[in-house]
């Protein structure tokens, strides 16, 4: 009797354990049991999970979370290893306080949970009570309480608003022809976002290349949620007061872009494809005679010999050394496309040299994969093996060989017909093997590194490497571009989002395919306004589908051209200013196209739907995309006052208004105070501008700053100090313009100043080193030519001054 009680009890318990199984598929984190404390991080243990809480800098906290014991670290993203950071580790019965100088988590024991709070001790985030870290299967998720009123942006290249609340989105690189306005994932992943409320902002970085989701309160109002579909829940926490400061330490982290070759910055004409060479040469000179300023030509897939990589079709291309000299005599640089399946055809020497190095991704049992692309069926190289980039740095050096000076890789999500790459892919991911749900998000972005290391060995020259699919970080290898947009107004507003949210994710080198790539053509008015807009994204690029119309510039008609020649005039004469704002993006991170977001983060009009799409171009300008069927436009004018670019009237910041539109301008506006460097005008990057840096000052009440930067603008040197920059400030405390002493061994090119002051009306004299100096009253255009400028029409009035670029220190008072 006492046995059989024991044994129901026994078997009561057991059912009661499995029901409790049964309805709990989801894992939680649970309670911490133990707890070992070094001097920055903690070692936590919990019945479900493994994890570690490290003081990473004095701004970024790392939380590491698995239901195994941590690996080794390991991250294709990350390049900083953790700082040595002042910290102060306590606890208690109830929490665990990791504490820097800026930063400070509370690690909740009963169960595992984290508060970040700011020094001034308020709460910037926290995991909700009750959901917390959990696991469904291998998927892990941490929910953070949703704060008021909070606001979430950035994320890379996602649709949507700019504020992304009430949204959810996926992380798993797609190739998507013509993706609608709002579809979900796209081409490339970048899972870090900034978290915005109550005066506070913070970004959050899940570095895990499994396919990772975000819940920023989308069908709930309880939480804003990130997780990954497999591996470590592997998270930096950063904090900053400012939101450009979050920017830079998140590129801190996963690096920054170095400078791009000069000529990558000037306009490029691209189409699927141009062939044969005659015709590239009628491209190329057509350019110069209707004046359209170019720099580059892009050659897609058409130049192979069937498609197959590293080949040309010599029936199109007969001299292809030739032809990439004589574009360059013209002062065109080649692009080509290069796609990541080679072709299976044995014999073929790059085929075969893959083979020979064990460069081709397998499958589980050891076979390759073959997947069918352009050329038929293909083999992929396994970037993510030593001996795969390896194989693809020499095979590049094929094109450099060839006098090609830009690699654009394209289908490296992967693409291949079918859309589906099987799972059980092995791919070496540096020997520890990972199958393609973790590989794949990473694979394009080791793809455009390989091309660019390849280039950079091949010539010691600045790679320029154009890439569709990414993972965070893929700022220091390659620019990106938004692949297959549509011909219409709302892809091109869309376009702007998706370069800002880019911009806000590390990522400053971006472009969108201009006109549109698909959904056939845009109207001459559509296609004048992608371009006016274009001469302000940071690559310009202009891109058609095969089967479509050209799209050259001249193929809009006469009306067009008189109206967008002078905005990619515009683009080159402001060279000097976007090379500057590249060169702080290798300093600081910051990006080329900014969300005003950054600036003005707690401005709750820059998030308004009639708003969000307006951004700044490097720190002075701001410019507000319009749709080409309007007739008037609505703009919003964050704190400072602006200037119109192109007549000088003056907008008092806090302020909506509505403008007239002509076709012959897209709003742009100047910040109070800047400082814009510009040049005259050149057909190329590859020819001189005059020898005068004309420096435009605005008249503004703060004090002001700008790094001036030149260099050779294609080698390496100015990594060994050979480049030219100086600091130029303006004080209007002081009544004065100072641009000091240049630093570093390279000549500027340019040998007098000329200082065109905006907005100083009063101003009697002008002295410089204490001496006086003339100046004239003048009219200037940015659009037109400044000896037909009519006051009040495209035209400015103002003061102008020429003098020497001295190599002292050159001090102007007004
Ligand atoms: O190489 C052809 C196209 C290219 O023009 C486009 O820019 C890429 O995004 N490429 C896609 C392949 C198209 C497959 C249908």
């Amino acid at each position: 009797m006492k046995s059989a009680v024991k044994f129901f009890f026994v078997l009561t318990i057991l059912l009661v354990t499995i029901k409790t199984n049964a309805q709990n598929p989801v894992k939680e984190i649970g309670v911490i049991t133990s707890t070992i404390v070094s001097t920055q991080s903690i070692d936590i243990t919990t019945p479900s999970a493994f994890a570690s809480v490290i003081a990473y800098s004095p701004n970024i906290i790392r939380v590491r979370v698995d239901k195994q014991k941590l690996k080794p670290d390991f991250s294709y993203a990350v390049i900083a290893p953790p700082q040595t950071v002042k910290t102060t580790i306590t606890q208690n019965d109830s929490s665990i306080i990791l504490q820097t100088d800026s930063l400070k988590a509370e690690i909740k024991k009963n169960p595992f949970s984290i508060i970040f709070y700011n020094k001034e001790g308020k709460i910037i985030s926290q995991d909700e009570q009750g959901l917390n870290i959990s696991w469904v299967g291998e998927e892990v998720s941490d929910y953070k309480k949703m704060q008021d009123d909070e606001r979430f942006i950035g994320l890379g290249e996602k649709t949507g608003n700019l504020d992304r609340r009430g949204s959810g989105y996926t992380n798993w690189n797609s190739d998507v022809p013509g993706y609608s306005a709002s579809q979900d994932p796209l081409y490339s992943s970048i899972p870090f976002y900034i978290g915005i409320h109550h005066n506070l902002n913070y970004g959050i970085f899940l570095d895990n290349t499994f396919q990772t989701d975000f819940n920023f309160g989308a069908s709930n109002d309880r939480f804003s949620s990130f997780g990954a579909r497999g591996g470590e829940l592997n998270y930096y926490f950063i904090y900053h007061t400012k939101l450009s400061d979050i920017i830079s330490s998140y590129t801190s982290l996963t690096g920054r872009m170095k400078m791009p070759p000069m000529w990558s910055l000037g306009y490029q004409q691209c189409r699927w494809s141009y062939y044969p060479d005659t015709e590239v040469i009628r491209i190329a000179q057509t350019m110069r005679e209707k004046k359209i300023p170019c720099d580059g030509i892009t050659l897609d897939i058409h130049y192979m010999d069937k498609y197959q990589l590293f080949t040309w079709d010599k029936n199109r291309f007969s001299d292809p050394v030739s032809l990439t000299g004589n574009l360059k005599s013209l002062g065109f640089r080649t692009t080509v496309i290069v796609d990541p399946g080679i072709k299976v055809a044995p014999g073929a020497p790059a085929f075969e040299r893959g083979l020979q190095q064990d460069a081709y991704v397998k499958y589980v049992d050891g076979k390759y994969y073959s997947g069918q692309v352009w050329p038929g069926w293909c083999y992929f190289t396994d970037f993510t093996s030593e001996k795969g980039r390896a194989f693809w740095r020499k095979e590049v050096k094929f094109f450099p060989d060839n006098g090609v000076s830009g690699i654009w890789n394209d289908m490296n999500e992967i693409a291949t017909w079918g859309q589906k790459m099987p799972n059980n892919i092995i791919f070496d991911f540096e020997g520890r093997k990972a199958s393609h749900l973790e590989a794949r998000n990473v694979y394009g972005f080791l793809m455009a590194r390989s091309s660019n290391e390849g280039y950079k060995e091949a010539t010691n020259k600045r790679p320029f490497v154009l890439s569709r699919a990414g993972y965070a970080g893929l700022q220091r290898y390659s620019a990106i571009w938004t692949g297959d947009n549509v011909a219409s107004d709302e892809h091109m507003i869309l376009g702007v989002r998706l370069l800002n949210s880019l911009g806000l994710s590390g990522v400053s080198f971006t472009g969108m395919d201009v006109g549109g790539y698909t959904g056939g053509s845009a109207s001459p008015e559509l296609f004048t306004r992608w371009m006016q807009l274009g001469a302000f994204f940071p690559y310009y690029r202009n891109h058609k589908e095969y089967n479509n119309r050209s799209s050259e510039p001249w193929t809009y008609g006469e009306e067009a051209i008189a109206n967008l020649r002078p905005f990619v005039n515009l683009r080159y004469k402001l060279l000097p200013y976007l090379y500057a704002a590249f060169y702080e993006s290798t300093q600081d991170g910051l990006p080329v196209i900014r969300s005003l977001a950054i600036e003005n983060t707690f401005d709750a009009n820059v998030y308004d739907k009639t708003y969000q799409n307006q951004f700044c171009f490097g720190n002075a300008l701001m410019v507000a995309p319009v749709v080409s069927t309007k007739d008037f436009a609505k703009i919003y004018f964050p704190k400072s006052s602006w200037y119109d670019l192109f007549n000088d009237s003056v907008e008092q910041g806090g302020k909506e208004k509505i403008i007239q539109l002509s076709m012959k301008e897209l709003p742009v506006y100047v910040k109070e105070s800047s400082i814009i460097p510009t040049q005259s005008l050149v057909q190329s990057t590859a020819y001189s501008p005059s020898d005068t840096l004309i420096i435009h000052v605005y008249k503004g009440n703060q004090s002001n700053n700008f790094i001036y930067y030149e260099d050779d603008g294609e080698s390496f040197e100015y990594e060994k100090g050979n480049y030219y920059k100086r600091n130029i400030s303006y004080d209007p405390s002081q009544k004065s313009i100072v641009i000091d002493k240049p630093e570093g061994s390279f000549t500027s090119k340019f040998k007098s100043i000329q200082l065109v002051f905006h907005g100083f009306t009063g101003v009697e004299k002008l002295r410089i080193d204490d001496q006086r100096v003339a100046f004239k009253r003048a009219q200037y255009s940015f659009l037109t030519d400044n000896s037909t400028a009519i006051a009040g029409e495209h035209s400015c009035n103002v003061l102008i001054a020429v003098f020497k670029n001295a190599n002292n220190k050159i001090v102007i008072k007004y």
